[in-house]
């Protein structure tokens, strides 16, 4: 038994936790076409007979400009000093901008394998990665650099056997069954965060908290109740929409992968809330068991 820590690090929207999702071969993190979706570090594990992968993966890297960015960019770094082998993603089909150069110098400042992983293949044509493989191999000592698409599945077996190769544990941290650390309740919850991500407006998800505040467990269904955490009256009313069209969505979606992660039918009951005071807000959380991420 091989085993060990890999964090996946790089800006905002680069895939890092559709990649998760596909190595796991489940839903274990959110995502969307909205940079700074992952707000908190979210391990997904890997099993296979031979060996034991716990992926970490992480909020994107940013210039922040604001606290929650700040926050972000924290968490993410963090990851990075409790880990074994970081993966680095980027995104092939646009150019190395500041961001990717920015995290490759902070890079340098540590002394551990890094596997550069060039996402988004299956946007680009086969010139263009191997351009890009020239382009980024002077940068930095990576340790391999490997091209994927994480959305289309290509080859991804590739880069875990590339990831055994630098393995060094040999127990397993977790049960064989396990694929992730985080709670159902917080499962459920970013299924419905994941669905405000996809039907609101550029800023409107950013400010939103949801919170499993009940989970009822019947014969052969699940009655479930969270309440999307707003700070403002106008926000509210976004996610409620016109006659309640816009919330109605989000259940409808949401409990569609709610279903998937309980094996039974689902009754999601949503609600909004709005807090206006951030003491108040964290009280509440407190009360849930949620962190509150702004702090
Ligand atoms: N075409 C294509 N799109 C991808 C691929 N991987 C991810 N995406 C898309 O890129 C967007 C961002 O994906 P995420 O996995 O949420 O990105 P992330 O790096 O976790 O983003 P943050 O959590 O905001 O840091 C989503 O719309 C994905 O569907 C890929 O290989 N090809
Ligand atoms: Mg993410």
């Amino acid at each position: 038994m091989k085993s060990g820590f890999v964090s996946l690090i790089g800006r905002p929207n680069v895939g890092k936790s559709t990649l998760l999702n596909e190595i796991v071969g489940s839903k274990v993190a959110i995502t969307s076409p909205k940079p700074q979706t992952t707000r908190n570090i979210i391990q997904g594990i890997y099993n296979d007979a031979e060996s034991q992968i716990v992926f970490v993966d992480t909020p994107g890297i940013h210039k922040p400009n604001n606290k929650l960015g700040q926050v972000l960019n924290r968490q993410a770094y963090y990851s990075i000093d409790d880990v074994d082998i970081i993966l680095l993603l980027v995104d092939a089909s646009e150019n190395l901008g500041p961001g990717d150069k920015y995290i490759i110098e902070r890079l340098k400042e540590i002394n551990k394998p890094v596997i550069l992983i060039l996402n988004k293949i299956d946007k680009i044509t086969h010139e263009k990665i191997l351009e890009k493989i020239v382009e980024y191999k002077d940068l930095y000592d990576f340790k391999e650099i490997i091209p994927v698409s994480a959305l289309k599945n290509n080859n991804i077996e590739d880069l875990i056997k590339t990831i055994k190769q630098y393995l060094t544990d040999e127990f397993a941290y977790f049960e064989q069954n396990t694929i992730t650390n985080q709670s159902i309740s917080f499962l459920i919850s970013e299924m419905v965060r994941e669905k405000i991500f996809l039907l609101t407006e550029e800023e409107v998800p950013h400010s939103v908290t949801c919170v499993t505040e009940r989970i009822e467990k019947g014969n052969s269904s699940y009655h479930i109740h969270v309440a999307i955490i707003v700070d403002r009256d106008s926000l509210k009313r976004i996610i409620i929409g016109k006659n309640g069209s816009m919330i109605k969505e989000i259940g409808m979606k949401a409990r569609v992968d709610i279903e998937k992660i309980l094996g039974k039918k689902v009754y999601l009951e949503l609600f909004v809330k709005t807090i206006k005071k951030w003491r108040d807000k964290e009280k509440y959380l407190m009360e849930f068991g949620y962190y509150d991420f702004e702090k």
